[in-house]
């Protein structure tokens, strides 16, 4: 195992609140309603997408145009970053930085790999940015998860092959695009979601060093 590729929010901190409170806020000004059931879909999706998610849920794509689309994922954006101001080092999920910590003592790369254009700006706020060799800039890719092309992405600015690389994921189209990478999978979060992955737990807590060398040896 030679790098470790994280997703952001579910796995480093957890943002998917804000996340769904800011698309709850723009969808109660549109007349749709998002619950929490809905906002499953909406987790690892890029902006774009999940604003095209909500729209068809009610059969609204075709009623705005691709001007006002781009303003209303913007609108959303603006009451995200709002929201996120406040975020410190408190907000690291639990075993994080013990583990961003042990993997770098091992010598081995970290990159970020979020659908989230934020990622570099939060990483910052949890202080972790240093930790971290490489970002992937999701506004540079053709396709957002569960297609492959992000994880394939870090994996080539860390100049490794995929096969040495372990991908952590929270979401199910996330472990999708890690899959299809060729990258073994681990997930947190619920087991029945996220069977595709090589191995799941409940909590960050339990991602260490010496499971991800485990899952990537078997
Ligand atoms: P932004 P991840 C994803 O982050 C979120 O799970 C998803 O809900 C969000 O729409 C996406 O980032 C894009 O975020 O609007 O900040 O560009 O799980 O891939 O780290
Ligand atoms: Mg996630």
């Amino acid at each position: 195992m030679k790098a470790v590729l994280f997703d952001l929010d579910g796995i480093l901190t957890d943002t998917a609140n804000y996340h769904y409170q800011a698309w709850k806020a723009l969808g109660a000004e549109l007349g749709i309603e998002i619950d929490e059931a809905f906002n499953e879909q909406l987790k690892g999706v890029s902006r774009t997408d999940s604003l095209a998610l909500i729209l068809a849920k009610d059969g609204l794509e075709e009623n705005f145009s691709n001007a006002e689309k781009e303003a209303l994922a913007t609108k959303k954006n603006d009451v995200y970053k709002k929201m996120i101001e406040q975020m410190s080092a408190a907000d690291i999920l639990p075993g994080i930085k013990t583990l961003l910590s042990d993997l770098k003592a091992k010598g081995i790369l970290l990159g970020l790999a979020s659908a989230s254009q934020n990622g570099p700006n939060i990483l910052e706020k949890l202080g972790l940015k240093d930790f971290f060799d490489t970002i992937v800039d999701p506004a540079k890719l053709a396709a957002g998860k569960p297609h492959p092309e992000i994880f394939e992405t870090g994996a080539k600015q860390l100049n490794v092959s995929v096969q040495e690389c372990i991908g952590i994921e929270d979401a199910a189209a996330g472990v999708q695009s890690i899959n299809s990478a060729g990258m073994a999978a681990v997930a947190v979060g619920d087991k029945t979601t996220l069977r595709a992955a090589a191995k799941v737990v409940a909590s960050t807590n339990e991602l260490t060093a010496d499971l991800l060398t485990a899952v990537w040896a078997e």
